[in-house]
């Protein structure tokens, strides 16, 4: 089965809607290997984001991702990643198709609700970020 590591951003947790996408999880069928609620230093959203350090937006982002709680949660589905990303829409909330997650619950392009890998190699590793294997729940 496919893995994938997403998060609820601060903007989503700051507006209540926690509960409102792990309900949409519970929905499609994915399986929570794992789930955390916490607080990524400045220092922790640098890291997460590296891939990104070239990007312009990359100060504000990992400024944004670091002010406030996320919960991270590693899914389990088949074709985990692209169906989770499916699911969350377009990473601009305005061009997202109606009843994705971020046409729903998202501010901005960068205060966009949610998360999600863009491939099962790196999601892998942004599982490791995030979790143990021995932490994670299978079955
Ligand atoms: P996605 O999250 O849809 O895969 P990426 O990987 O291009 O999008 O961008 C990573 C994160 O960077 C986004 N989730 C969003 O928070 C932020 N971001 C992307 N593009 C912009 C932008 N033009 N301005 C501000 N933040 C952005």
């Amino acid at each position: 089965m496919e893995r994938t590591l997403i998060i609820v951003k601060p903007d989503a947790v700051r507006n209540r809607h926690m509960g409102d996408i792990i309900k949409r999880i519970e929905q499609e069928n994915f399986t929570i290997l794992g789930i955390r609620y916490t607080k990524l230093s400045l220092d922790q959203a640098r890291e997460f984001y590296a891939v990104h350090k070239e990007r312009p937006f990359y100060g504000s982002l990992c400024s944004f991702m670091s002010q406030g709680p996320i919960l991270v949660a590693a899914l389990a589905a088949e074709g985990a990643v692209q169906k989770w990303r499916t699911l969350i829409g377009a990473t601009d909330p305005a061009e997202a198709a109606d009843g994705t997650i971020r046409k729903l619950f998202a501010e901005s392009k960068e205060a966009n609700a949610v998360h999600g890998s863009d491939s099962p190699e790196n999601a892998k590793n942004e599982i490791a970020f995030f979790f143990k294997e021995s932490d994670l729940v299978s079955g």
